[in-house]
Parts: structure tokens; sequence; C-alpha cells
């Protein structure tokens, strides 16, 4: 028996953030109808005996009417190959969601109640349990309490929940269960979803639990290639297979710039993370170490030069200034002026704290003459 196990794919979702440009959030909106659909090709070249879909397929308080069509016809082309849907906390079967309101093509299976239920598939001995989110929350948790009869059929069973033991950091918890009260004696594989990445869990009575994670990344939480699962269950055997499938990736690095003098280098070195990494990439490069001020005074230009290689750059200073004070103090500034006189105030002290103080204060001025955010914070520790 083959499946294709999917979830979070959060179709509509906003993709709002601060700073991203016009028509980022539709180039990625598309992505994951994109990604949906590429699942469903799958589902029917492999091909599977069904799909499953372990909740929060779309936001159900942004899903538009072009969605809910785009959704009927990539389900309608699956032909007689069943999709299963256990909805979850952000599709969550209410009356007034298009679970509900739409009539849906025949091999769809929408698992409506908070509660285990049982569907049997009629050409292959396969019992596929779900249930569904009636809310943000559910009403009652149904983890711990499914029932396998002894029937001689195999029986996997799909749901949206957070399994406490690998729960990730700053994820809500929705269903909570753990993996040895949702494993079952006879239940051959369980298709989890609410995590956003990749998790395979060790259950006891050899029940498979897998969170596929979304297909496709929504955000830096979600950094590397994420992917959908195929299942193969045999006799005694039951394999997973990750299928890549994000069309971008997200991803974070911190590039140490100590070494470089000129923002040439700066470019050289982000291009290089463009041209390893690949196309398409939504990418957050964090500048850290020690800079000369030359090329630092570049940094929106150093932007401008590496935008075109990235879907999207976000391109963070956390560079550590290093200042030429003999330079600065030739300029014929107030600033020149200043770094001049505290200069020789430093050179004629002798007490080792002073000296230290005036330095820090030499900082603190630069920083104030040129309008950048105050290192005070060094000052209250010394
Ligand atoms: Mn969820």
């Amino acid at each position: 028996m083959r499946l294709i196990h999917t979830s979070d794919i959060h179709l509509d979702a906003s993709f709002a953030t601060p700073g991203m440009p016009a028509g980022f959030g539709n180039r990625r909106r598309q992505a994951l109808r994109d990604v949906f659909r590429d699942v469903i090709q799958r589902t029917k070249e492999w091909p599977a005996d069904a799909l499953l879909v372990a909740g929060d397929l779309f936001e159900l308080e942004r899903i538009t009417r072009d969605t809910v069509a785009f959704l009927k016809q990539v389900f309608e082309s699956l032909g007689e190959i069943p999709v299963f849907i256990a909805p979850g906390n952000h599709d969550p079967y209410v009356p007034a969601s298009p679970y509900a309101t739409e009539d849906w093509p025949s091999n769809v299976v929408i698992f409506r109640k908070a509660d285990w239920e049982g569907v049997e598939m009629p050409k292959i001995p396969l019992t596929i349990h779900g249930f569904a989110f009636d809310g943000a929350e559910i009403s009652s948790n149904p983890f711990g309490n499914l029932q396998i009869p002894r029937d001689g059929r195999t029986h996997i069973a799909v749901g949206h929940g957070s399994e406490m033991g690998c729960l990730p950091p700053e994820k809500g918890v929705h269903a909570p269960f753990t993996a040895a009260a949702a494993s079952a004696t006879r239940l051959r594989y369980l298709a989890l979803g609410h995590y956003h990445t990749l998790k395979g869990i060790n259950a006891p009575f050899g029940t498979r639990m897998f969170y596929p994670g979304s297909p496709e990344g929504h955000s830096f939480r979600e950094t590397g290639a994420l992917c959908f699962l195929e299942v193969s269950i045999e006799q005694d055997e039951v394999d997973v297979r990750p299928r890549p499938s994000s069309r971008y990736i997200y991803l974070e690095r911190r590039l140490d710039c100590s070494e470089f003098s000129t923002s040439q280098e700066v470019i050289d070195a982000i291009r290089g993370v463009a041209q390893t990494e690949g196309n398409n990439l939504i990418a957050r490069i964090r500048l850290v170490g020690a800079c000369q001020s030359s090329w630092h005074a570049e940094f929106n230009a150093i932007r401008h030069a590496v935008e075109p290689e990235f879907e999207f750059i976000d391109l963070v200073d956390e560079l550590e200034p290093v200042e030429d004070y003999d330079q600065l103090a030739r300029e014929e500034t107030s600033l020149g002026a200043f770094v001049r006189q505290i200069g020789e105030e430093i050179d004629r002290s002798a007490d080792e704290r002073h000296r230290r103080m005036l330095q820090r204060s030499r900082e603190v001025g630069i920083a104030a003459f040129r309008g950048h955010a105050l290192p005070v914070r060094g000052l209250e520790q010394e």
C-alpha cells in the first residue's frame, strides 16, 4: 500500500512582514499552490492508494473563492484516488468553513468530528482513522482514545496535534499527546500535522509516526529544503521516504567580514552564498565581525548589488566598526576637531582607567556625531 502524506500547506497565508517588497506575498502564495499541485501530481504518478492531508491545508480566515476552486480542481484531477483531510487549528471544521459549505469531489473524505472516525477503503484492506479540529482549539482531545479492531485490515490514522516529546521552541500547543499514548497495537502509521519541519518519532508497539512538515516554507523558522512523505506499507515493513518539494528555500547565515577591506569582497562573499545554495533563496545574512568604516559606508550599495541574486535578502548589520582615528582627526569638520581633541587627551592621560573612559567617550561621541545608535552598554559595564 502506498500513501502520500503532507500537512501544513497554509494556502493563502499572509506573509505580511514589514520591509517585504511588493508582490512578495503573492509570489509566496503562488509557490504554496504550485507545490501542493506537485504533491497531487506525485500522488497520480507514483501512484498512491491515498493522499493524506494532516491539517492546516489552508488558513480559514484568509481562504479565497479562487483557492477553493483550485482545490476542487486538483482533487478532482486525482480521479478515483481518495484524499483524506484531517482539519487542523488553522482550517478547523466549523459551519462556515468551505469544508462544510462546499460540494467537494466524490474522492474527497473530510473528517468532521473531534473524535476518531474510521473509513474503510473499498478495494484494498486499509482503514484510515481521522478526526477534525472543530475550532481554533479542539473541544476534546482524541489522542489516546483510538481503538483499533482486530479485523485483519491494515490500520493507519491521520491527525493534527502536538507530540510533546518533540515540541519545537515557540510552537503553540494544540491537541497535546505523547508518542506512547498515541501508539496502539495494530496501528501501522500515524500521519501527523502541525509541526512545520520533518520529524520522525519513535513510538512503542511499532507504530511509525511522522510529521512531514510544510512542503513549502513560510518563514525563517522553516529553513532548508522541505518535503512531503511517500509511505509504503508492506507486510512487516513501513518505509517512509521524504520527497523534496520546496520551490523557495529559507536560509540564515552569519558572514564574518573581519578579513574584508573592500565592499567588493563582501559582495563576492554574499554572491558566493547564492551560487552554492541555488536559486530562489529567501536569505537572512548577518554581517558580523570587525569592519573598517570605509566599506561600512557602502552598506546600502552592497544590499542593492546582491539583491538580484535572491528572491529576497534581509541583510542585517551586526558589524563592529573599526575606526581610523588618525584619518578622522585630519578631517576639517567638527567631528575631526572632536577626535583630535579627545585623542590628545587620551595621549596625555597617565591613568589607565581614565584613558579607557576617554576611549569609550570617543566611541560614543563619534556615534552621536553620525547619528548611530550609542554604544552605551559598554560604558555602564565599566
Ligand atoms: Mn497547526
